[in-house]
């Protein structure tokens, strides 16, 4: 099979992308190793892909859009390393994780890096490419509008800013509880698509100092930190940032 291609958002301050959604994909491509190639997007990233949002993976002549689908096509290529479960329940029980993280986790994360004002503020001058500075302060403000009538459609935009702060809590209770005794979710012995994504959304609370509260909250937990970790060492990548996980940090 030709060389797969993963357009996603290139990493900095020590992720593989800043999106977890990029960065999920990108850890399964490294666990499967399916032969890939990683790109930025040229010009508009949202030319990239069909559906204008990151990850794509072009694949034999077709560009699949959205983490999942993607997660879907590759467990049911032949590759060098397999994570999907034989069981047909672990298997739906793994998948039903990745969309927990997905769909809730993703959203908290939205909203802890651009509803809450102070981490906004912090998001726009991390996340944002460097603009001339005339412009970089419409494009910041043009940037925070765009994803909070998002968050508001999609509802978590509507919601206090404690509530949000329950769920993260909760979140993370679940994830701990879920690992049990580990190494990787559910304490199986391998990871799996639950895994990626569980490590792709996590770091995001501690990027780049975007969210103090959040990144307390989880560096808190340090046996779900080491974790993450574990997850980034079975793709062959350091640990990210931020988790207390590397000499330089300690
Ligand atoms: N559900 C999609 C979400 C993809 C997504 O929202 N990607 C964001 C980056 S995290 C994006 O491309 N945003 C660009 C835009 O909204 O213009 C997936 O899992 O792939």
């Amino acid at each position: 099979m030709a060389e797969a291609v993963l357009t996603i958002y290139p990493g900095r301050d020590g992720l593989p992308s800043p999106s977890p959604p990029c960065t999920k994909v990108f850890l399964a491509l490294r666990y499967c190793g399916l032969p890939h190639r990683v790109v930025a997007p040229k010009g508009d990233p949202r030319r990239a892909s069909p559906t204008r949002r990151l990850p794509a993976l072009a694949l034999g002549g077709e560009v699949l859009c959205d983490s999942v689908r993607i997660l879907d096509r590759l467990e049911a290529l032949e590759t060098p390393r397999s994570w999907a479960p034989k069981e047909p329940r672990e298997r739906a029980r793994d998948r039903a994780w990745e969309l927990f993280a997905n769909e809730h986790l993703y959203w908290r994360g939205v909203y802890l890096r651009w509803v809450e004002p102070e981490n906004a503020a912090r998001t726009v001058r991390r996340v944002l490419p460097p603009f001339p500075a005339p412009l970089r302060a419409l494009v910041g403000r043009l940037a925070v509008r765009t994803a909070r009538r998002r968050a508001r459609g999609q509802g978590i935009g509507l919601f206090s800013r404690e509530r949000v702060r329950d769920d993260v809590l909760r979140a993370l209770d679940t994830y701990e509880e879920a690992l049990g005794e580990g190494p990787f979710l559910e304490e199986r012995d391998r990871p799996g698509r639950a895994d990626f994504a569980a490590a792709a959304h996590l770091p995001q609370f501690t990027y780049a100092g975007i969210s103090p509260w959040a990144a307390e909250r989880l560096r808190e937990r340090p046996r779900l930190c080491a974790y993450v970790g574990r997850v980034y060492e079975a793709c062959d990548l350091p640990a990210p940032d931020g988790l207390g996980l590397r000499s330089e940090q300690a």
